[in-house]
């Protein structure tokens, strides 16, 4: 067990579904502690590099779109083990494997909307923090 630190971007369809209050409030009744938050909009630029592992995927062009679309919720979320206590909160990346009692179990259907993006390791973490935080 180590403290760690993660990242998590509530995404635009979470944001306007008014559903910020209710996904950071599970992260906080799991023991997370909330270390920065943040309101913006994502620029096409930054969401291309966030999500480059992805640039040859039929389904690119539409994740950047959902992703810059509108306004977003950036956290740093710290805690015991946050990186899989986090993952674990979120559920699995297609909604429909997505367990119920998970945020994606729970509030997506389909993707590329799945309400919340999670680190899903701990050098993602710092490069996320970094590169929509700074240092
Ligand atoms: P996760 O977000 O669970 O780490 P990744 O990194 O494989 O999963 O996917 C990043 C994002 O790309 C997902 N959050 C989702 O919005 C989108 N995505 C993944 N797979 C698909 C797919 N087959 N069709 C459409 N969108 C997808």
């Amino acid at each position: 067990m180590a403290v760690e630190r993660t990242f998590v971007i509530i995404k635009p369809e979470a944001v306007a579904r008014r559903l910020v209050g209710e996904i950071l409030a599970r992260f906080e009744r799991k023991g997370l502690s909330i270390k920065a938050l943040s309101v913006t909009q994502i620029e096409r630029q930054v969401a291309e590099e966030h999500y480059a592992h992805h640039r040859d995927k039929p389904f690119f062009p539409h994740l950047i779109e959902a992703i810059t679309e509108g306004p977003v919720v950036l956290a740093i979320l710290e805690g015991d083990d946050a990186i899989t206590q986090v993952r674990n909160l979120v559920g699995a990346t297609d909604p429909i494997k997505a367990a119920p009692g998970t945020i994606r179990g729970d509030f997506a259907l389909r993707l590329p909307y799945n309400m919340v993006h999670a680190a899903d390791a701990p050098s993602a973490a710092e490069a996320e923090i970094k590169r929509f935080f700074g240092n």
